[in-house]
Formats: structure tokens, sequence, C-alpha cells
């Protein structure tokens, strides 16, 4: 017998394709409810620093598209995790494989039904992780995930983690969206 998740979860894959819009560009991959089934996944795609510039993965809770609109996305935010070039060889698949852990595993405790999924970008600027949760005004919850994912992916103390609130990040006209918390 194969060990149940608590939650079903679904793989999203993201290519730019500039003849479609971005919200075509995304397309659902796998969804699993096991640890097995996870693992074969896993095992069975590329890593994220083996994609091309510009892709993305997400993964969310099955019935959640990766998109602010979704309505389990739109009262929400992310903490977001910035990376400098040169860790994309040595932390961004371990911060990615830490991060799914702890979603499936539902190491948030009593906010894990706060979190909705994570989107990690590729990006030639820099890579990017985010963990995006449900609603941005449940202030204690977004806190211990922050706290618990900096925790978790051994982030050091002096390195600032940024929450931003989707509504932001969207309504953004070019520069950097603001930070509503930080850990
Ligand atoms: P990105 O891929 O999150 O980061 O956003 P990047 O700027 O580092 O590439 C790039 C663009 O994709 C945004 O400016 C939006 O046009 C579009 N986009 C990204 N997200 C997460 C969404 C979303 O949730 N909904 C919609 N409609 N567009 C999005």
């Amino acid at each position: 017998i194969k060990h149940p998740l608590q939650n079903t979860w679904t793989l999203w894959y993201y290519e730019n394709d500039r003849s479609k819009t971005w919200e075509e560009n995304q397309r659902e991959v796998f969804s699993f409810d096991t640890i097995e089934d996870f693992w074969s996944l896993y095992n069975h795609i590329k890593t994220a620093s083996e994609l091309r510039q510009g892709c993305d993965y997400s993964l969310f809770k099955k019935g959640v598209r990766p998109m602010w609109e979704d309505s389990a996305n739109k009262q929400g935010g992310r903490w977001l995790i910035n990376l400098e070039k040169k860790q994309r060889n040595s932390d961004l698949d371990k911060y990615w494989l830490e991060i799914i852990l702890c979603m499936i595993g539902e190491a948030f405790d009593s906010h894990s039904d706060e979190v909705c999924g994570a989107v990690i970008n590729i990006r030639g600027k820099g890579d990017k992780i985010g963990l995006w949760t449900a609603d941005a005004h449940r202030t204690q919850s977004v806190m211990e995930i922050g706290r618990k994912l900096k925790e978790r992916l051994k982030i050091p103390k002096n390195v600032i983690l940024g929450y931003q609130v989707h509504k932001d990040t969207a309504a953004k006209s070019g520069s950097v969206t603001k930070n509503s918390f930080q850990v």
C-alpha cells in the first residue's frame, strides 16, 4: 500500500511561447496523492535547474490554478526567494525539493491550510521561488509560514525574505513590488 498524502497536488509547467497568452502557456502535467507517486514524478522530470530560461514549474493543491486570479489565490501573496545567478548550481534544486517536501508533508502545522502552492521561475536575471498563501490578511499564518520556510531552507539570518501581496505584484508597473511582511 502506498503512503497517502493529506492533499492531492498538481504539477504545472510553463513554457514561454510568444504566440500564446501567459495563461495558455500554463500546462497541467500530473497530479499525485501518495509519496510514492510524487517520487515517480520527481525522478521522471527535469530538475528545475535543467529547464530553459523563461520556464516555470508550479506545484499547487489540486483545483487551484497557479495564478493570481484563482479564487484560492486572489486574496493572497507569496514569500519570495530571489536567488543570485550562482545559486542555480548550489541551492536552486535543493530549495525547490525542500519546499515541495514541506508542502506535501504539511510541515506548516495548523497553517498548512493557508498554503496554496509554490512556483519556481527560471530566469536569466536571477531565478525565483515563491511560496503562495491564501490570504495576506491572516498575518499570523503568513508570518509562521515565512519563519518555518526560512528555517527549513536554512536560509541565513541576515538574508531577508519578503512577502508580497499578489494584488500589488499584479498592479506593479515595471519596478519591484513592496514587501508587506519580512522574515
Ligand atoms: P513572472 O513570470 O511571475 O516573473 O511574471 P518574471 O517577470 O520574472 O518573468 C511575468 C509576467 O507573467 C507578468 O508580468 C504577467 O504578465 C504574467 N503573469 C505572471 N503571473 C504569476 C501571472 C498570473 O498569476 N496571472 C496572470 N494573468 N499573469 C501572470
